[in-house]
């Protein structure tokens, strides 16, 4: 035992000094910041927050590690709580018809779209997709994410499910933090269930979802309710089998059109409704009743061309958190990059930074059904991203740099890289 240490004094694994916390709890400070903070974890745990001056002693006698962060800030560990990063193939070619001038939702209509991704990924193997999404999910990963949401969805039939799922699982295995799968067997209507899409939810209810259950495959199960996908009578159908297997919910709502699939997610307790560009006011009303989280996918929206934004003013008024994600699929949003959704948030929908960096921790911990992480608090899992910025502003501001300049998973040291220069100071606030 270090020369110094009384038995009162705490024994931490790790502090971090010099740097400035986003604790993003509700407190007085914008982001929950704290200036000239420290923060200490034991094990997967955080067991310290708060002014350096208010530690109960000198740091080194502390913990058995000391890091001095030279001013950076500490952010919770970032959450992509909505992506489909297990596919086949690309879609640059129906990029460049959207380019010129077809609509997505017509290249969807003629085949295209999810249904072609589909064929890739049930020629893809299992080894290939796990090759493809590991690589999708370590530019995440530089970019401070340590937590991701991954759906199936591009196989629709069992075999390709399970695939998928299984493919998930396996990059979770070699990932240092956490991943989340969710079933989206109820994303398109294969083709060979082509005018038959009762048909199809009947396999989906009876036998791929108690099949992927009894696997252990997936912690949610979701949908497309839109009018190119699935009715709002079949989604219920799917998410009663859910609730009969003991699964939450989320929804792809209201992206096209106003399927009233907000307030159909909310009447399920859904742990989040995504998308709701064409979401109606009652929709929202029983999201916030629900505690239904939004889920709003700015990539998605700007990749389409879409032209009605989500109804950001009156999640505001209800009192509906909002959570953001990259929604990265090869059809919709073909992006790996969660820091620049922050940007798109507040340039497309108006979010405010603080918003924004709220977006992608603790609303969208919930939107995962997480009540353990997303926040720098005492108790929280030990998931910390540290960051070469000024303020928290600088992660919305700045577009396509990565000022990250290291991770911690669970406790662990999970990452470290040399931050993007970006301008000004180059110096955090003192
Ligand atoms: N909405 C989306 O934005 C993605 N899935 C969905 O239901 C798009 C999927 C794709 O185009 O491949
Ligand atoms: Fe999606």
């Amino acid at each position: 035992m270090p020369t110094g240490i009384t038995d009162t004094m705490p024994h931490w694994d790790e502090l971090w000094v010099n740097a400035h916390l986003a604790t993003l709890t509700v407190a007085a400070e914008p982001y929950g910041a704290i200036l000239d903070g420290a923060l200490a974890t034991t094990g997967d745990r955080i067991t310290w927050v708060g002014r350096r001056a208010d530690l109960p002693g000198p740091p080194e006698q502390l913990a058995r590690r000391v890091t001095s962060l030279d001013s950076a800030w500490i952010t919770p560990g970032l959450i992509d709580c909505h992506t489909h990063l297990v596919f086949g193939g690309h879609r640059a070619a129906e990029f460049q018809r959207r380019l010129q001038g077809e609509s997505y939702e017509a290249i969807a209509r003629k085949g295209g779209g999810i249904l072609s991704t589909v064929e890739a990924t049930r020629a893809a193997t299992e080894d290939q997709l796990t090759a493809a999404a590991t690589s999708r999910l370590a530019a995440l990963h530089t970019e401070g994410i340590t937590t991701v949401e991954i759906k199936s969805g591009y196989g629709l039939d069992l075999e390709t499910e399970l695939k998928i799922l299984r493919a998930a699982r396996r990059v979770a295995d070699a990932f240092p933090g956490t991943v989340r799968t969710t079933f989206l067997g109820a994303h398109a209507v294969p083709r060979d269930y082509a005018g038959r899409a009762d048909a199809y939810v009947d396999l989906i209810c009876h036998q791929m979802l108690p099949r992927i259950v009894e696997a252990g495959l997936a912690d949610a199960v979701d949908a497309f309710c839109e009018r190119i996908a699935f009715t709002p009578q079949q989604t219920v159908r799917v998410f009663e089998a859910a609730r009969t297997a003991g699964l939450p919910v989320k929804l792809h709502a209201d992206q096209l059109s106003d399927s009233d699939g907000a307030a159909l997610a909310a009447r399920f307790s859904a742990l989040s409704a995504d998308h709701l560009e064409h979401t109606n006011a009652a929709g929202i009303e029983a999201m916030a009743k629900a505690g239904t989280i939004a889920v709003l996918l700015p990539g998605a929206w700007y990749f389409t061309h879409a032209t009605v934004v989500p109804p950001v003013d009156q999640c505001r008024a209800s009192g509906v958190p909002m959570a953001l994600a990259t929604d990265c699929n090869p059809g919709s949003s073909p992006a790996t990059s969660l820091l620049l959704m922050l940007n798109l948030a507040c340039t497309l929908f108006r979010l405010t930074p603080e918003e924004a960096l709220s977006g992608i921790t603790r609303h969208a911990a919930r939107a995962l059904g997480f009540g353990d992480r997303g926040t720098l608090a005492v108790g929280q899992r030990a998931d910390l991203a540290f960051w070469a910025i000024s303020e928290p502003a600088d992660l919305s501001y700045w577009m396509g740099a990565n000022p990250c300049i290291g991770v911690v998973c669970g406790g662990r040291s999970a990452l470290t890289r040399r931050p993007a220069t970006l301008g000004g100071s180059g110096r955090a606030r003192q």
